[in-house]
């Protein structure tokens, strides 16, 4: 049964340096290349917000980075700017692989963030990635990549729910952890029939 590997978002902005960094978020990049070679189908995601995005705090004058706001499709945690398109915190690690059968992109509509490389936040709006993998017979997903808690997390959860048979690697993985978010995500994954290897 064909299977993928789904490396979620290892980009400059959430490496060591980055504007939303990942303590040891660049440390899991050669072990992710390496496990490349065992997929024949290796799909990257890349967050790619326009400058001002609602999920910034700079957004939201005089709100802190790493507050809530409630979104017209829920609650949203507000982030620093990062992963503006075209900048190099936008870009993958320069010692991640690049050489995918599909560079998904997410979190490009302005009043809208993506987690999940399925679908949006408001939980409805799909990214087409489900359309691609089904087109090609895909059935497991592999999940590695950052960060841990947030999209690596909805996007297994996602995948889950949507009836693909999901792993997430989770040493090839690395946490935000905000407020327990990561005994969370850990726990709505497997509920969610998620495997955390
Ligand atoms: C992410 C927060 C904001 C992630 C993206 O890739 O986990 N987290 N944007
Ligand atoms: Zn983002």
């Amino acid at each position: 049964m064909p299977n993928a590997l789904i490396v979620i978002d290892v980009q400059n902005d959430f490496c060591p340096g980055g504007a939303l960094a990942v303590p040891g978020g660049d440390v899991i990049v050669p072990g992710i290349n390496a496990l490349m070679a065992e997929y024949d189908t290796v799909i990257l995601t890349q967050d790619w917000h326009p400058a001002g995005h609602s999920s910034f705090a700079s957004s939201h004058g005089g709100k802190d980075p790493y507050g809530m706001v409630d979104m017209p499709y829920g609650p949203q945690v507000l982030w620093p700017d990062h992963c503006v398109q075209g900048t190099q915190g936008a870009a993958f690690h320069s010692d991640l692989r690049v050489d995918a059968d599909l560079i998904i992109r997410k979190g490009f509509r302005a009043g809208i963030d993506s987690y999940s490389a399925f679908f949006e936040n408001d939980q409805v709006t799909p990214t087409g990635l489900e359309g691609y993998l089904r087109t090609r017979g895909i059935t497991g997903l592999t999940m590695v990549g950052l960060a841990l808690d947030f999209c690596v997390h909805f996007s297994a959860v996602d995948a889950a729910r949507l009836g693909f048979d999901v792993t997430v690697r989770m040493e090839l993985c690395r946490a935000i952890d905000l407020d327990g978010s990561l005994a969370g995500a850990t726990g709505a994954m497997r509920a969610a029939g998620v495997i955390c290897d």
